[in-house]
């Protein structure tokens, strides 16, 4: 491992883990260091997601790592998977987020409720990055309240028939299957809306890349448009069962993003020490300057508050009491560090910190995104209010 970023780590929160954890945390930094770092610049300026990684990505276990062993995938604990996120943001939040959407969003839903066909089918085909998926619950006029999405699945007599549209999907243009969350109408006892999986080559679906970005390049984002889409029976997840579900889902993808943020934030302040120590000006570096040293002292602070957060919201989750409102907080708050912290490093770097060849912008203006999806930063604070207060706020 010579030569691989050590990181800042103030208060040994190496020391908290165990060898697979550390094992896996120093897999994964490995290949960002040697695989993914050294491409992730041209992606991003020629906007694309790097495909040629997907099969890496699959063969380390990155994907689901956190689902068991029996469907294919890695069976590692939530703070090791945690600790995947951190590394792969480390290197840039597009290919953090479609980790994410391929483990939190996909195979999570399909694990918690597919059918055993459906598992089968296709856990082992998503963990090898064989199969790519996407999740499409955000439309264009629901965004922060899914609960009205106006989508709909309606009943044949031997399946389904889709229409609507889908906004913001990360994966969507380059999906072989997608996540679809339509509202049913009553069905039996079940709750209306319920979570199909869509094959993207099926009559009537079809995908078009959101145009226009200004963040997370490096990334597919897509508008999916439903067109009397005809799916069978066995299209439907049969556990899914109303709004909680996807809501489930977004739990998963929210405890990975706030470990993904402590990466970036990583990623931003290793290098503002780096160019504080080398760049000189007037009389010397400017790391020796005292403003440059408050700077860094405020980014080191929040940085180490936001590994111990994670920390403990990981090591809640693995004992099966981790809470939805605590994962809003931890989300929150170490998207919003991370935002800081890579502002703040981006603006020691002086003019050289809007160049690409320096991380930090890069991360700042991924994070805009990432302060935006899996419920923006103010819903977290409406979630973590009425926690308090048991007042809605919404
Ligand atoms: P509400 O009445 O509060 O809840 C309905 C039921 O769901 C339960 N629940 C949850 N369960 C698990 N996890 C959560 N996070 C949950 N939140 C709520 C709740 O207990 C209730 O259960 P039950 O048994 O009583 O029925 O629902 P609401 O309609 O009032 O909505 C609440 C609100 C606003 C918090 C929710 O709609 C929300 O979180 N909105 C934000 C939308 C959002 O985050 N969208 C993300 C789209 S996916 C995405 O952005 C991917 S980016 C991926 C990437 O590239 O990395
Ligand atoms: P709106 O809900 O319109 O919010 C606009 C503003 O109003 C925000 O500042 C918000 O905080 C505020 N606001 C909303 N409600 C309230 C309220 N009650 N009180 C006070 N303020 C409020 N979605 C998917 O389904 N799948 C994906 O894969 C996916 N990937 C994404 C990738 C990217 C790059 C981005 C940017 C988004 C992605 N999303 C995805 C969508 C994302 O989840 C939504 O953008 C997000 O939930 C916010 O919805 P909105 O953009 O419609 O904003």
């Amino acid at each position: 491992m010579a030569g691989a970023f050590q990181g800042i780590d103030f208060y040994d929160v190496d020391g908290l883990l165990d060898d697979e954890e550390r094992m896996t945390r120093d897999m994964v930094r490995e290949w960002v260091d040697d695989r993914l770092l050294p491409i992730i610049e041209e992606a991003y300026v020629e906007r694309r997601f790097p495909t040629e990684i997907v099969p890496e990505l699959g063969t380390l276990g990155m994907l689901g790592a956190n689902l068991p062993e029996e469907y294919g995938c890695a069976g590692l604990n939530n703070v090791a998977y945690g600790l995947i996120m951190q590394e792969l943001e480390r290197g840039d939040s597009g290919i953090r987020s479609f980790a994410s959407v391929q483990g939190a969003l996909v195979m999570y839903p399909i694990y918690a409720f597919g059918s055993e066909a459906q598992k089968r089918d296709w856990l082992p085909r998503l963990q090898s990055g064989d199969a790519i998926g996407c999740f499409g619950l955000t439309e264009p006029d629901y965004g922060s309240n899914p609960a009205g999405m106006i989508t709909t699945a309606q009943k044949t007599a031997d399946g389904w028939v889709l229409n609507g549209t889908k906004m913001w999907i990360t994966n969507g243009s380059m999906a072989d299957v997608a996540v679809i969350w339509a509202q049913t109408g009553e069905v039996g006892d079940v709750p209306g809306i319920r979570g199909f999986l869509v094959e993207t080559d099926t009559p009537g679906f079809s995908a078009r890349d959101q145009k226009g970005k200004l963040s997370l390049l490096a990334s597919d984002t897509s508008e999916l448009h439903l067109a009397d889409v005809e799916v069978g029976d066995a299209a439907l997840l049969p556990e899914s069962r109303g709004l909680k579900s996807p809501l489930m889902c977004l739990t998963q993808a929210r405890y990975g993003i706030a470990w993904g943020a402590v990466g970036a934030a990583m990623a931003c302040l290793d290098e503002a020490v780096r160019y504080a120590k080398e760049r000189k000006m007037f009389d010397g570096p400017i790391g020796g300057k005292q403003i440059q040293q408050v700077r860094l002292a405020d980014m080191l602070t929040q940085l180490t508050q936001g590994q111990l957060l994670a920390l403990r919201l990981g090591r809640l989750k693995d004992e099966g009491t981790m809470t939805p409102q605590q994962v809003s907080l931890a989300k929150r708050a170490n998207v919003d560090m991370a935002c800081d912290t890579a502002r703040e490093a981006r603006r020691l770097l002086g003019a050289n910190g809007i160049l690409v060849e320096y991380a930090s912008m890069r991360h700042m203006a991924n994070l805009e995104s990432v302060y935006t999806y899996e419920g923006t930063h103010d819903i977290h604070s409406l979630i973590l209010g009425q926690a308090l207060t048991g007042l809605s706020a919404f």
